[in-house]
């Protein structure tokens, strides 16, 4: 297997070929207006722009770019960012994590890999079905939990999303469940009673297991740019969300969302999707995503 630092340069190539064109377009003798209009062009969003820019500028009027050293420049400020972003995830037993968002993110993949990676480190695990609004939403995480090898809790469509997350959670720790990953329903962040229901799951868990949920990821797709900023504010108020995984990175020119998510939400991105294989979710390391993003450019 392709280490994390090749696969992620993988899984960023888009992004990163455009930002070598535009890098690259003055002959790498990178300006200040190149670098902020690059950056936008990969959708790190207008704030993190200006502010890269910025620092650009006066770093290079201190003396403190080389010349030819504008990318190890932004590398490292690119990697500070991130992990100003970055904070440590309480454990519990069993390990609650609730997987939300918009319609056709990747929720549902992403909980089913991240059952896989549990399973795979050793960990007993379970993936519950709170998807319960079409049978075939069911159908798919069990397709899934067969696939990674996870057993899938459901009851049938039309169920309580609330009543099934507490019967699994109640069934978890009976059995001395490690983790449990809950796949929920798609809703949009603008209809309320779907929000109710979201922090009405969320209230479930904390009965059943003391401080769960300890996760709530919110998944995004990156092809939306930073156009799902929007989406992820109000998840963010409404849902706690803990960290961000942002789906579809492989299928974009988009990846300097990224540093969006990380500014405008102040919660770090866990993970990043580059594929829809079980093995294509992977941990989110600053560091190697700068390196990923920008080393070997020129
Ligand atoms: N290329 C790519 N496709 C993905 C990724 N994650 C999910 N998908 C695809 O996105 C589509 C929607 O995924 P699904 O998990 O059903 O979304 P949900 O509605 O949020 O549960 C499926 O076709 C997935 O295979 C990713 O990281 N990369
Ligand atoms: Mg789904």
């Amino acid at each position: 297997m392709l280490d994390l630092l090749q696969r992620l340069r993988r899984g960023l190539e888009a992004t990163r070929s455009l930002l070598g064109e535009r890098l690259s377009a003055g002959g790498w003798s990178v300006t200040r207006e190149t670098l902020e209009e690059a950056l936008l062009a990969s959708d790190v969003g207008p704030d993190m722009a200006e502010i890269l820019a910025q620092e650009f500028e006066r770093a290079r009027a201190k003396g403190a770019v080389a010349d030819g050293g504008e990318l190890d420049w932004l590398r490292q400020r690119v990697r500070a960012l991130l992990t100003e972003a970055d904070v440590g995830v309480p454990r519990g037993k069993p390990h609650v994590v609730l997987v939300v968002g918009v319609n056709g993110t990747g929720k549902t993949t992403t909980a089913a890999k991240l059952a896989g990676l549990a399973r795979e480190s050793g960990r007993q695990t379970i993936l519950v079905a709170a998807d319960t609004f079409r049978a075939a939403a069911i159908e798919q995480l069990q397709g899934w939990g067969d696939r990674v090898q996870v057993p899938v809790v459901a009851q049938r469509a039309g169920a309580d999303p609330g009543a099934v997350v507490f019967d699994a959670l109640k069934a978890a720790v009976a059995r001395g469940v490690d983790d449990v990953i809950v796949d929920t329903a798609g809703r949009m962040h603008t209809k309320q009673n779907l929000m109710a229901e979201l922090e009405k799951v969320r209230k479930v868990c904390g009965r059943a297991v003391a401080g769960a949920p300890h996760e709530v990821l919110l998944v995004l797709d990156a092809t939306s740019g930073t156009n799902g900023l929007v989406q992820a504010r109000e998840f963010r108020a409404r849902a706690g969300v803990t960290g961000v995984v942002l789906t579809k990175l492989d299928g974009t020119a988009k990846g300097g969302v990224v540093l969006a998510v990380a500014r405008d939400l102040g919660v770090p991105v866990r993970w990043v999707g580059v594929g829809e294989a079980p093995e294509d979710l992977l941990p989110f390391v600053p560091e190697v995503f700068a390196n990923a993003l920008l080393e070997g450019l020129a």
